[in-house]
């Protein structure tokens, strides 16, 4: 296969080029006719089947270049980010502009080649905005305006390349997690058969007689729903859980919310690595009839992933609402 690379403007040409074998750029004599531009390359002297040619090449064109475009500043929400530090994990909140000087140590910069995705989607033209810093257009400014996106994970990919012949590309991979670290945290949302949507209800051990219902039910401390836990009769061990891989091992999270309950009821927060757990937390909140809030603190090892649990193991009902996990 053969590369070309054809000038901008033949005002600017310096003659024709290619890379030979030991990928050094060669002048390659060419004959012009009035219909066609003759070239000719011998296969070994390009070392192989492919290599790159460039006809007429402009005056701003520097061939021996295999550097990509850099960034060489990363402003995040007017913070300054190193580029190893754009996979964000868990924000909790939009991040408003990230902002990229980027430049190219020999090329001008391929700004009309730009591509920015948002979750592998172009990303909306009135999001981007491109501006060159200097008449060369090798330094250039990128913002990326990300206000108004709802809460939700999001990958930024972005691809730019220089005008090189051989195209050097820089990519800058960035991801963040915008939505709370517990969703559907208020039992607003449940399936057909009433059970909390993003939760898992069930028994962690149980005997032929035990006897329970969880599910979501009006009459919320916060909104118009609930979850209760109606433990009936048997061996009880209810719990309803949510898994989260967005925690961070040696951060102490506050984790709040209400809840009332006839005899007694559990908060715990579980960290799994490598099949095993390493942390079993649990916080025990005694019998209350009228909504109470609670607060409880608990901080992880490191982990794969955890488990942020309500529980209870008593017979009557036990009802938890308005729940929110939060770095301290
Ligand atoms: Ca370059
Ligand atoms: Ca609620």
């Amino acid at each position: 296969m053969l590369g070309c690379w054809l000038g901008l403007a033949s005002a600017w040409a310096q003659g024709a080029f290619y890379r030979d074998a030991e990928g050094r750029w060669q002048e390659l004599p060419t004959e012009r006719t009035a219909e066609a531009t003759v070239l000719r390359l011998a296969p070994e002297t390009i070392g192989g089947g492919a290599t790159l040619v460039v006809l007429d090449k402009p005056d701003w064109m520097v061939l021996d270049d295999v550097a990509p475009p850099v960034a060489t500043s990363v402003l995040i929400a007017g913070q300054e980010r190193g580029l190893a530090d754009l996979e964000m994990g868990w924000t909790g909140r939009a991040l408003g502009e990230i902002v990229l000087a980027v430049a190219d140590a020999a090329n001008p910069l391929d700004l009309d080649g730009l591509r920015v995705t948002l979750n592998h989607a172009p990303l909306e033209a009135r999001r981007l905005s491109v501006e060159p810093l200097d008449n060369t257009r090798r330094q250039a400014r990128i913002t990326l305006n990300l206000a108004g996106l709802p809460p939700g994970r999001y990958a930024v990919d972005l691809r730019l390349t220089d005008l090189a012949p051989a195209r050097n590309a820089l990519t800058a991979p960035i991801s963040f997690n915008s939505a709370p670290l517990l969703l559907n945290a208020g039992f607003e949302e449940a399936d057909e058969a009433g059970k909390p949507v993003n939760w898992s209800p069930g028994v962690w051990s149980s005997d032929a007689d035990t006897k329970y219902d969880i599910s979501v039910k009006p009459g919320g401390a916060e909104g118009e729903k609930a979850l209760c836990l109606t433990g009936l009769a048997g061996n009880l061990n209810m719990v309803c859980s949510q898994r989260t891989q967005d925690l961070q091992s040696g951060v102490t999270y506050v984790y709040t919310g209400q809840y009332r309950s006839e005899n007694g009821c559990a908060l715990t927060a579980i960290a799994n690595r490598g099949g095993q757990e390493v942390d079993y937390l649990s916080l025990g909140l005694p019998a209350t009839a009228d909504w109470t809030p609670f607060t409880w603190e608990f901080t992880l090892q490191p982990h794969d992933y955890a488990l942020i649990v309500v529980r209870s193991g008593n017979t009557g009902e036990s009802w938890f609402d308005d729940l929110r996990v939060v770095p301290k």
